[in-house]
């Protein structure tokens, strides 16, 4: 019996050292001290010692049982800890890997402009003013001293919304200044971006949205030579120091007298290049005299008040400030257009 306890032991402890896998433990626990295991197939046999064998060889047949189970308890833990490695390696984060960049947008080059304009003019004490697309027909057209039958008013270049042409979308940013003039206590220095809207066919030049700033001072004794001032100004901030402008007469039905401001080709210096078509210039705003009929019908005394005003497109000037040749590149915001800037 002694000698069967020994090999149990010495033939367990080799296979508990040597097993590979939870399962295949579990079957050797069983086989050794399972129910019908080996350990227990000799413990059943103590009844037939004699009283004088059975203390010494119960407690020998209790140190194997023990020896089993710590061996049990050994590989167990073993198994245990190289599982857990196993696992920190597979599920290891690698993080020399490069990461994946974020796709950064942009400033879309007309609001580049727009934004220049912007700092341009409040740096000079204006207020920049935003307001409504759709407009009423009164303060696009009525309020703008362009009267009835004026050819803007036409079906075929203003979107109306009604039959009786009272509600439109916006063909100008004015009645923005329209509602400055109502509201705001005098002096006023304002300029109104947005959007507008014509009737226009789309091609290389024209779309039926497009932006305009327009703007406009009124204060005591404003003349001519503060539109040919502040105007310079703004052509010398956008196109660089020493920029020749002229002005040339005009008609607007607002403003009396009223004028188009051109700056000099850059490229060519007034020679005549493709950039200036061979002009020599190139058209850069529209602007004059508040009509004193606009101001009377703000109800701001023409004798007391004077005021200009101005008018540019921003397309146009974001097209000419960084070489764009189609006015469509600017709405399709296709990236690859768009990174360019
Ligand atoms: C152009 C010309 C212009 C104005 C807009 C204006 C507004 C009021 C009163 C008087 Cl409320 N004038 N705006 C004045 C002159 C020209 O725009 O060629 N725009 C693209």
């Amino acid at each position: 019996m002694k000698e069967q306890l020994a090999k149990i032991k010495s033939e367990a402890l080799a296979a508990f050292g040597a097993v590979t896998s939870p399962a295949a433990l579990d079957e050797l626990r069983v086989r050794y001290l399972g129910k019908k295991g080996e350990l227990t197939a000799v413990l059943k046999q103590m009844g037939k010692l004699s009283a004088e064998e059975r203390p010494a060889m119960g407690a020998l047949a209790n140190e194997v049982r023990s020896a089993l189970e710590e061996a049990i308890e050994t590989a167990s833990q073993k198994l245990e800890a190289e599982a857990l490695e196993e696992r920190l390696k597979a599920e290891a984060i690698d993080v020399t890997v490069p990461g994946k960049a974020p796709k950064l947008g942009r400033e879309h080059p007309m609001y580049s402009a727009l934004d220049e304009i912007k700092d341009i003019f409040v740096g000079m004490g204006f207020t920049v003013l935003d307001g409504p697309e759709i407009e009423l027909a009164e303060l696009n057209f009525d309020r703008l001293n362009a009267e009835e039958g004026h050819p803007s008013r036409d079906w075929s270049d203003t979107f109306y919304f009604d039959e009786d042409s009272r509600v439109m979308l916006r063909s100008q940013t004015s009645p923005m200044q329209v509602r400055a003039m109502d509201s705001r206590q005098l002096p006023i220095r304002i300029i109104a971006p947005g959007r507008v809207y014509r009737k226009d066919e789309v091609d290389a030049t024209h779309s039926p949205m497009f932006h305009q700033v327009e703007g406009m001072v009124i204060d005591k004794n404003v003349t001519m030579a503060d539109l040919k001032g502040t105007l310079n100004l703004l052509a010398e901030e956008l196109f660089g120091k020493g920029t020749v402008t002229r002005f040339r007469p005009h008609h607007f039905p607002f403003t009396e007298p009223s004028c188009e401001m051109d700056v000099q080709c850059h490229k060519c210096g007034g020679a005549g290049c493709p950039t200036c078509k061979g002009e020599g210039w190139i058209e850069l705003l529209g602007a004059g005299m508040i009509h004193p009929n606009v101001l009377r019908m703000a109800n701001i005394d023409p004798e007391e008040w004077s005021g200009w005003a101005f008018g540019m497109g921003l397309e146009r000037t974001a097209m000419r400030r960084f070489k764009i040749a189609d006015l469509r590149l600017i709405f399709e915001n296709d990236v690859r257009f768009l990174e360019q800037f």
